[in-house]
């Protein structure tokens, strides 16, 4: 029997083995599983030492029914490492999914930045981006009000390049002293251990309402962005002002941008919160579908580059991560594309492992005086000494550079390598081949900064509502909407009136309407609420369109899910012309039927189901049509999960479709009409329908049956 098992063929079955038989109870001596495989076409299952496994079905003990036994080797061995699977969860951002991909430079940017990865179009360098909630923990849901971490190894020819940002251009503090201080606030509350996942609560509040620099966040929290439909449509952010730095040692400042190719767009707030029952891995399962298949998401990097006087000019100081610069005053640069093809093949030694360092440079960039940034140099390198479990972390795979890399770094908890020889110092003369000091490599920019050894913060970071101001006068109305109704939610869960009135007061500061709306949603009158002092007096500053995901970041339809619920009788033409409209779009179809056996179309040939319409609710999907013939849609009409299939999706603003059977359905669930549903009657209303899966009619808004 061939075997790859070292030193011979496998140890045979013993003979006095039969297997056992569940019905009978016969035999089972060992109780072995038949295994399908062919000999030979299997590796031998061995221990972690190599030992090759006769049994790893049954422990081993003195007799049938007798005690285990200490010596038992191979239990004690797998028992074991069972125990010590967990490592700690990271601290914020515990949930995440990842991929690998790579990125390909647009453009030479050797004009700004001596980074090799930037430094010829065309050049490419492989990647592996890892996207987060922040306040919940590993096994939480995908789909809550929150941030989304926005994370990117770059493994360039000068080492590992960690751009590590977030889905929002600001943060909440400017300093890292309190950075702590906001994570305690915002997950679950240390007594009660409650809520998941979530800033519905007393103690986010509080803090926020004590910390005005905050408020720009979270007028960004509190909007759409908070509610990604995908992973791969979000935008990713830098966040901090960094520095690139030219062959000539030239400096200007930086801030990092990724635009979803596939454009911005959110679940509504019911939506999200439907998701999170239906479907709690609702993003994870979507990037690694869309990859699976094939449909790679991807985003354009763009730097917006300004110099010291450019700062200079700025009513706000770039230093000061609570600020953003408009795109209007300083336009991006696209510089190159990220697409993420490849899953990963072990979730806990890529995604899990994975450590990212805002200290990770490369040369051609350097850091700013942030004073957030500043700290966060310091913070991950630290946190990956508990969580993976020494400073060996970069020899992961995962986490090692992909070029070259020697140091004289020796020895500590999970060294995996074996450095040869007796030098491990330098400078030395016993190693001339050794590592040695490059004039290539990084050098941090020469600085001389000046100033008294205090706890201070900038005079010119005291102005904390103009920016807050400024976004919500970007937005929409229907964004302004979502707005205060997610504010006034949350306020709605703080059961301290206190806590409330503060936060009421700098609504106050930052718009008279937004303060109206809440205080409308809240049943609080406007005119008793006190406004908060602010430390420095708000501006009016210009709308920037650019902050409005409605206005700038709409995309077609590409890489969105559209739904079909067959019934009996659906036409065969229009499924067809239905899927082949779908396919030229890059949209992705589903066909949901009464049960997985399908349905019979007009044509008498039998239309196969992906789902039953009981796995499969209308909030999975972007777009939803019911097709069947009149009498049989009646028929289904009288399942709940029929009707509700309906109501969710008119709920949830999605464009819906439907032939003479299926408005059957939409009238049983008391749909109204509007220019969302389509009569899928000929090939122009199909194209409609399809367009429809990227855009929310929130003209629906407030029409009988969906949320104001
Ligand atoms: Fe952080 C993780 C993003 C401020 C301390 N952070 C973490 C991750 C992202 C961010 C995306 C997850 C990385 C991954 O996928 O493994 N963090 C940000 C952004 C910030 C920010 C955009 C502000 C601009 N963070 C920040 C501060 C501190 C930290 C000010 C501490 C002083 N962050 C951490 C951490 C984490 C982390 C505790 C947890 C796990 C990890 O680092 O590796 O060190």
């Amino acid at each position: 029997m061939p075997s790859d098992v070292p030193g011979g063929a496998p140890t045979p079955a013993h003979p006095s083995r039969r297997p056992f038989d569940v019905a009978t109870g016969a035999g089972g001596e060992t109780h072995q599983h038949v295994d399908p495989r062919q000999p030979g076409q299997a590796r031998a299952l061995t221990s972690a030492q190599g030992l090759p496994v006769a049994d790893g079905q049954n422990s081993l003990r003195h007799g049938a029914r007798g005690p285990g036994l200490l010596e038992d080797l191979l239990l004690r061995e797998k028992i074991t490492h069972f125990d010590h699977e967990r490592i700690p969860e990271r601290v914020v951002h515990a949930r995440g999914s990842a991929a690998h991909g790579s990125f390909e430079c647009l453009q030479d940017c050797s004009d700004i930045t001596r980074a090799h990865f930037l430094g010829q179009k065309g050049r490419k360098t492989p990647v592996f981006a890892r996207f987060s909630t922040v306040a919940g923990g590993a096994g939480s849901v995908d789909t809550p009000r929150d941030v989304r971490g926005f994370a990117v190894k770059f493994y360039t020819e000068q080492g590992n390049f960690d751009l590590v940002g977030n889905n929002v251009p600001v943060f909440f503090v400017q300093d890292a002293i309190k950075f702590p201080d906001l994570i305690h606030a915002v997950k679950m509350e240390p007594d009660r251990g409650f809520p998941q996942a979530a800033s519905a609560h007393d103690t986010f509040w509080d803090f926020i309402s004590l910390m005005p620099e905050s408020l720009h966040m979270v007028m960004w929290a509190m909007s759409d962005r908070a509610l990604p439909r995908s992973l791969r449509m979000m935008d990713g952010f830098g966040v901090h002002t960094f520095k690139v730095v030219d062959a000539e040692g030239r400096w200007q400042f930086v801030k990092f941008h990724w635009r979803a190719d596939l454009g911005v767009q959110s679940t509504t707030w019911h939506e999200a919160v439907t998701l999170a029952g239906a479907d709690p891995d609702f993003h994870r399962r979507d990037l690694w579908e869309a990859i699976d298949r094939g449909d790679c998401p991807s985003w354009t990097l763009g730097l917006q580059v300004f110099d010291q006087a450019t700062a200079d000019d700025l009513p706000f100081d770039v230093l000061d991560p609570t600020k953003l610069v408009p795109e209007e005053r300083v336009p991006i640069r696209t510089v190159g594309r990220m697409v993420l093809d490849r899953n990963p093949d072990n979730f806990f030694a890529e995604t899990e492992q994975v450590a990212f360092c805002p200290s990770h440079l490369v040369p051609g960039f350097d850091f700013s005086n942030d004073p957030l940034l500043q700290g966060r140099l310091f913070s991950y390198l630290d946190t990956q000494l508990s969580r993976l479990g020494g400073p060996n972390f970069h020899q992961r795979l995962i986490n090692a550079p992909r070029c070259p890399f020697h140091h004289h770094q020796r020895d500590a908890q999970g060294q995996m390598q074996v450095p040869r020889g007796r030098v491990a110092y330098e400078p030395n003369t016993l190693d001339p081949t050794g590592p040695r000091e490059t004039p290539q490599g990084f050098a941090s920019l020469a600085a001389t900064d000046e100033g008294p050894k205090a706890r201070l913060r900038a005079e010119s970071f005291a102005d904390h509502h103009t920016q807050a101001r400024q976004f919500h006068r970007s937005l929409t109305p229907p964004e302004q909407r979502h707005l205060a109704a997610a504010i006034a939610f949350e306020l709605g869960q703080v059961r301290t009136p206190a806590v409330r009135q503060r936060v009421l007061g700098h609504l106050a500061l930052i718009d008279d309407a937004l303060l109206a709306e809440v205080c409308r949603r809240l049943g609080v009158e406007a005119g008793r609420v006190a406004p908060a002092t602010p430390v420095r007096a708000p501006r009016d500053a210009d709308p920037s369109p650019a902050l409005s995901q409605l206005a700038s970041r709409q995309a077609g339809p590409k890489g969105r899910d559209v739904a079909l619920l067959l019934v009996d009788g659906a036409s065969a033409a229009v499924v067809q012309a239905v899927a082949e409209t779908a396919a030229a779009e890059g949209v992705k179809l589903t066909r949901i039927a009464p049960t997985l056996a399908g349905v019979t179309a007009d044509d008498g040939i039998l239309l196969p189901a992906d789902h039953a319409l009981d796995s499969a609710p209308s909030v999975l999907f972007d777009a939803v049509a019911v097709l069947g013939a009149p009498a049989d849609v009646q028929a289904l009409a009288a399942r709940p999960a029929a009707t509700d299939w309906l109501r969710m999706a008119w709920r949830h603003l999605k464009t819906i479709g439907h032939d003479a059977g299926g408005a059957e359905l939409l009238q049983a669930a008391g749909i109204g009409q509007d220019d969302a549903v389509f009569a899928l009657d000929d090939a122009a209303a199909i194209r409609r329908f399809i367009a429809g899966a990227s855009l929310r009619r929130h003209e629906r808004e407030g029409l009988p049956g969906t949320d104001a």
